[in-house]
């Protein structure tokens, strides 16, 4: 749960954080009982604590496809990530990852902590995998293959122009929402969503983790890749380590909030496929990141700290989040409230300032035009009044990451 300090400082955080240890215990019980589905299941809570459970509220079906689809591309991501694995080993395991899905013998030691565990267990998820319906296997085995080939080619690759991110992004955040997308349909609760907002949608989350895992990846030993792409940060300085050293702070801030602008392009497609989703379960799957997303592009915009700490939403909003995303409507209003404490945070002086406050606007607009700004409550201000901008004393953004 959230620290004690934390909590004393937004005590209407304790509620909604008691809620979800509630649930935490509430999913610890419901692991089923055969051995391959109870491990990949307990996996899923090891590697991606609150995400977990939203994926567990999902109908029982799609969420046996969601939760192995999930750890299959956790399983990519092991051995893409693991820099002790030699070129001409890992490229040809990336390549044919989509046909050891399908074979409980196969298996490859690599990654640490709970990764080592899924890898050297992997047989428990290629079991489980083979008990999916058909349709569902197909669509995993065809992501994974596109995944595992587009991570072939990046491997030795810098991105170099903003094209080259957003198809580095689209192997491996875009293709998850194609993905997900089919799944849905598979399962009946959907129409099929076109493959452009489906990208989209995983497109806004990779890029928003890109932004904000600066710091740990370039301090990573030994030395990982980075995937800030060059046309952007060579405008600023000659080289993407600088931007972490104090002297040209001015600079650095500049590069991020270009990135976090790149970054915003995405958020109208997003609200599109959300609002197109028909099963509230699916919705809510699909809306708590992307509201997590641009909460934590919001943080960052501007924040000396992305490039000398970590910078993440506290427990507390994220146990909010959780709780008060059920509807369009919430989702509207999140990043309404998210776009004005972003547009409270841009400076004229920011070489990029009228692009970002465009883009703002236009998502304010999509958001206020959708008739649904009302009522509910603000993840900011916790209170029941709108978080309108000529409502709110400018001061509160200034105090902005603690209220996050
Ligand atoms: C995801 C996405 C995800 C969820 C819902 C709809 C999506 C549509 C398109 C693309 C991705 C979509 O969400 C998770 C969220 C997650 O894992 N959160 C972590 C927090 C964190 O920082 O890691 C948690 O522990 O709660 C996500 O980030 N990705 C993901 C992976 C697989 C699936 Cl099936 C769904 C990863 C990524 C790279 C952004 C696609």
């Amino acid at each position: 749960m959230g620290s004690l300090g934390a909590i004393l400082r937004h005590p209407d955080d304790l509620y909604p954080l008691l809620k979800l240890k509630i649930a935490a215990n509430h999913a610890a019980k419901q692991i089923p009982p055969e051995p391959h589905w109870a491990f990949c299941y307990t996996m899923l809570h090891k590697v991606s604590r609150s995400f977990g459970l939203v994926i567990q509220q999902l109908g029982p079906e799609l969420r046996n496809a969601v939760c192995i689809f999930y750890l299959v591309l956790r399983a990519l991501d092991t051995v893409e990530d693991d820099t002790s694995i030699n070129f001409d080993i890992k490229v040809p395991i990336l390549e044919a990852f989509h046909r050891h899905i399908y074979d409980p013998k196969w298996h490859f030691s690599c990654g640490t902590k709970e990764y080592k565990v899924l890898m050297d267990q992997f047989h428990q998820l290629s079991t489980s995998f083979l008990e999916l319906g058909k349709g569902y296997q197909e669509v995993i085995e065809d992501i994974t293959k596109r995944m595992g080939a587009g991570m072939a080619k990046y491997i030795l690759k810098e991105v170099e122009t903003v094209d080259e991110y957003d198809e580095y992004c689209h192997y491996v955040a875009g293709l998850v929402g194609l993905g997900l997308s089919k799944l849905f349909y598979a399962s009946k609760f959907e129409d099929l969503v076109s493959d452009s907002l489906s990208n989209s949608m995983g497109l806004f989350l990779q890029k928003t983790n890109i932004i904000r895992d600066y710091l740990e990846d370039i301090n990573e030993i030994p030395k990982s890749r980075m995937f800030w792409p060059r046309e952007i940060w060579s405008k600023y300085v000659n080289k993407l380590e600088d931007l972490k050293y104090k002297e040209i702070s001015d600079k650095a801030i500049q590069c991020l909030n270009d990135m976090v602008t790149d970054a915003l392009l995405h958020a109208e497609d997003c609200l599109k496929y959300m609002s197109d989703l028909r099963d509230p379960s699916i919705f809510r799957f699909c809306a708590i990141p992307q509201v997590m997303a641009i909460g934590t592009l919001a943080l960052c915009y501007n924040n000396i700290e992305v490039f000398r700490g970590v910078v993440k939403m506290r427990r507390g909003l994220t146990a909010k989040i959780i709780d008060r995303t059920n509807t369009m409507a919430d989702v509207y209003g999140a990043f309404f409230d998210f776009s004005t404490m972003l547009k409270f945070k841009v400076e004229k002086n920011d070489p990029n300032a009228t692009k970002t406050l465009s883009r703002i606007e236009a998502i304010q607009k999509c958001c206020s035009n959708s008739g649904l700004l009302n009522q509910r409550r603000s993840y900011i201000l916790d209170t029941k009044a709108r978080f309108n901008s000529a409502l709110v004393n400018p001061i509160l953004f200034h105090i902005s990451s603690d209220i996050i």
